[in-house]
């Protein structure tokens, strides 16, 4: 460690290829994760930036005096106690763009393998249940003729909305404020969304406002042959409602690829047929994380370099 670089802390695990393009140019820390950082005073005063996959709480931010920025890994930057972040005018990044086109494309498979049950036609060649009991069963869904809503029309939801034209479906969505110039029908609220429309997709970001909002009313709204299907985060699900809601037929079927409190998964959702599962792995392919990650170090680098982080949050000062 030399004293004339820059100190930037690690805490818990991050994506190799941050950790190489950091450690080229910065002294990189790693500590574990915890309920607070376990590091001495003169140590934590040396920390200037931070760059993180996961949580960085109020705690963690008052541990370090000097953090100028805290670069999140991930579009979705909930973990950082941001309003903390803020007040303290340290400027928080996230990793925007350059994930979309692979959560939409997750979200589109996950629609289509929720009505159509792919994984499970898959299971039953894969069990020899094809040339034992014959075809597999007919799918009760299509995605013929479904008006899909969007929950969230930011950058993630415009290109599932994109990606869905060529499937002849009808598209609506509700957000807070109406988008100029989109040919998709605006809802005021999420309820009469969920009430025009017989497909849900949840793309919203974890906020105070968003939490469990697609609650019974709006499984009920939705109906017998809707399909909820959920890529945003599973703060916004009200997970006893959804359990019941496709135990008893209110709802047709769901696809959730996040979860409330991952990695744990209510073990009610394993055994229902009408579920299909993902292990959060909306933007997880080799491409997409690595450009995730170069975008990590790219805000640390810029922001030491000339003051400047490509991908602030709104939230806090980007200078
Ligand atoms: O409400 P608006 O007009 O700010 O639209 C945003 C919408 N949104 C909401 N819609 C209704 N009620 C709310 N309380 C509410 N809060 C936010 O969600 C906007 O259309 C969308 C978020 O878009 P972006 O900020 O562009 O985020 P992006 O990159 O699409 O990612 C969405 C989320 C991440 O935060 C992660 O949680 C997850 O997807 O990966």
């Amino acid at each position: 460690m030399s004293d004339s670089r820059i100190a930037v802390l690690v805490p818990g695990k991050i994506h190799p290829r941050v950790l190489a393009k950091l450690e080229a140019r910065f002294d990189v820390v790693a500590l574990e994760r915890g309920e607070s950082p376990k590091i001495d005073a003169e140590a934590a005063a040396r920390i200037r930036g931070v760059a993180v996959a996961g949580g960085f709480n109020a705690a963690w931010i008052d541990a370090f005096p000097n953090i100028e920025v805290i670069a999140n890994f991930g579009v979705g930057y909930d973990g950082i106690d941001v309003g903390h972040a803020a007040s303290k005018g340290i400027v928080v990044t996230n990793t925007p763009d350059v994930l979309n086109d692979e959560v939409a494309d997750t979200a589109i498979a996950l629609l289509l393998n929720t009505l159509r049950q792919y994984p499970q036609a898959e299971t039953w060649l894969r069990e020899g249940r094809w040339a034992s009991e014959g075809p597999f069963p007919l799918s009760p869904f299509s995605m013929k003729g479904r008006h899909v809503g969007i929950y969230g029309l930011g950058r993630i939801g415009l290109e599932i909305a994109k990606r869905l034209e060529p499937f002849k479906v009808k598209v609506s969505y509700h957000t807070r404020s109406e988008r100029d110039s989109l040919p998709y029908d605006y809802y005021p609220t999420l309820k009469s969304l969920a009430e025009a429309v017989d497909t849900l997709i949840s793309i919203v970001p974890k906020t105070a406002e968003t939490h469990k909002v697609i609650n019974a009313e709006i499984l009920s709204a939705l109906g017998p042959q809707g399909v909820f299907i959920n890529v945003g985060r599973g703060w916004s699900v009200d997970d006893d409602a959804l359990i019941a809601a496709l135990g008893n037929g209110t709802l047709g079927a769901a696809g959730l690829d996040v979860f409330y409190d991952e990695p744990n998964v209510p073990a009610a959702y394993l055994s229902l047929p009408n579920a299909t599962l993902l292990p959060h792995v909306a933007s997880a392919s080799v491409p997409t994380r690595n450009a995730m990650a170069d975008l990590v170090a790219e805000n640390i680098i810029r922001w030491f370099e000339n003051g400047r982080a490509v991908t602030p949050v709104p939230e806090t000062p980007g200078k």
